[in-house]
């Protein structure tokens, strides 16, 4: 279902004078009103009147997250305080936060990207959506939740954790639209058939996961567990929160960008260059309908890449392929370049083991080495030692032959591994301690 059929199906070149249109405006505001962009501009030595095509985007400088952290915490927003309703904040894994505001029409905005991606997964007012994104600083569970509302379903706000009392509520108040990290969706499938819930009293039909990378087999091992459709959503604060790109339930494969709103380029993150569609590289994005805290070729350090085909749903934005990992995500192991995915994707494919796991990072002398945690599941915990052996040599062997290093596979019990209530944390890096 489309929510908003008047930009959604826009064509092409109306869509793209949309957003010329916009990004004109959004530049000629930001060199005027914020002084860390007027500086950046006239360093890289543009100015509003340079924009006169989308290409020209090109010419304008990149914002990191350093530009926010050296103005933190209100240095970038383009209104005063007293037109900021609301602030977010996303926690570093290092020092302060980042911060993002919205003014009244900046929540009516998110309001109606989210409604929109719910509407992807086919939901109308008729829904009752459950909300287990966290509320508070993170953006998850207010973003969805004001969505859910905009959308006319009926939203409960559960927020992380407390996951029997999560089924519990979702059985008696027919949960059928189910909103959290993909992390979290597993731990919940994992109480219901520990708990013995009947499953058929859910009326559970659909999930919108995101927040943290996942992957095509962690799509399949939940849908099957759950009997949902799963759909992969995607969001920064930087840029609005949830709501930036979402796959349709029709097709489910890459993520619609709500480009009337934002838009998205791939660059080469070593040389910045703007790369053509269908190449693999670091998302970029600029708000181009933001009033707070609008950015300009914001660097996610997300990687992906852009697929400009039609889609069978009808919506003419390009979609993004799911997030394969950040640019900081990229562990070093012994000089190869490894994303935490490419591991889930191996351990994922193997019946065997659970899809519970965490990766350790140590030195020893001069050598990095890598541990990969991962649980079986109880039929084989119980079998012999010797299959255990067999099991974690197969897993050593299948992760040597994707990435061509040796690493210790370590096979523990069942429910030893911490679960998610939020984003999981996949990689402990003893080697940064
Ligand atoms: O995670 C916003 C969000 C909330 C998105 C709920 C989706 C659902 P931050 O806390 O600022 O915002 O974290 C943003 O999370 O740059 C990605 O690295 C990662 N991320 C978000 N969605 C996905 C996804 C929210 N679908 C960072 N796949 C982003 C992979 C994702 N990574």
């Amino acid at each position: 279902m489309i929510w908003n059929e008047e930009f959604e199906t826009l064509p092409r070149e109306a869509l793209e004078a949309l957003q010329l249109k916009r990004l004109k405006r959004l530049i000629e505001r930001e060199y005027n009103l914020v002084l860390p962009y007027h500086k950046k501009m006239e360093k890289a030595g543009v100015t509003p009147d340079d924009i006169k095509s989308l290409d020209d985007i090109k010419r304008l400088p990149f914002t990191t997250k350093d530009d926010l952290r050296d103005n933190y915490p209100f240095g970038m927003f383009t209104v005063p305080l007293e037109d900021v309703v609301r602030i977010h904040a996303s926690s570093g894994t290092t020092g302060k936060p980042t911060v993002v505001g919205y003014t009244k029409k900046d929540i009516d905005t998110w309001a109606e990207l989210m409604a929109r991606t719910l509407a992807c997964g086919g939901s109308t007012r008729g829904d009752v959506v459950h909300n287990a994104y966290g509320y508070g600083l993170f953006t998850g569970g207010l973003g969805a939740h004001y969505g859910a509302e905009k959308l006319g379903a009926t939203v409960i706000p559960m927020s992380g954790g407390n996951t029997k009392k999560q089924i519990m509520i979702m059985q008696d108040f027919g949960s059928t639209v189910l909103l959290c990290t993909p992390s979290y969706a597993l731990n919940i499938a994992e109480v219901i058939r520990e708990t013995n819930v009947d499953r058929s009293k859910l009326k559970l039909r659909v999930g919108h996961f995101g927040a943290e990378p996942w992957s095509e087999n962690m799509r399949e091992e939940i849908e099957k567990k759950l009997n949902i459709s799963a759909l992969d959503i995607y969001g920064l604060s930087e840029v609005i929160g949830p709501g930036v790109a979402s796959e349709c339930i029709e097709k489910k494969k890459g993520l619609h960008i709500f480009e009337d709103h934002f838009i998205a380029e791939i660059i080469d993150p070593d040389t910045g260059e703007v790369l053509p569609h269908g190449e693999k590289g670091e998302l970029v994005f600029t708000t181009i309908t933001k009033e707070a805290f609008p950015v300009i070729r914001y660097r996610t350090k997300d990687i992906t890449q852009l697929i400009d085909e039609p889609c069978v749903c009808g919506r003419t934005f390009y979609r993004m392929k799911r997030v394969s990992g950040r640019t900081d995500d990229m562990m070093i192991i012994r000089g190869v370049n490894v994303f935490p995915s490419q591991i889930e994707h191996v351990l994922m494919s193997l019946e065997e083991v659970e899809p519970h796991y965490q990766l350790i990072i140590t030195r020893e002398g001069a050598l990095d080495v890598m541990e990969v945690q991962v649980e079986v599941n109880e039929n084989i915990f119980s079998d012999e030692v010797k299959q255990l052996e067999t099991l974690s040599k197969r897993v050593e062997r299948e992760i040597k032959d994707l990435l061509g290093i040796s690493c210790k596979v370590k096979l523990v019990e069942p429910k030893t591994i911490q679960r998610s209530e939020g984003k999981a944390r996949r990689v402990i890096d003893k080697r940064k301690i």
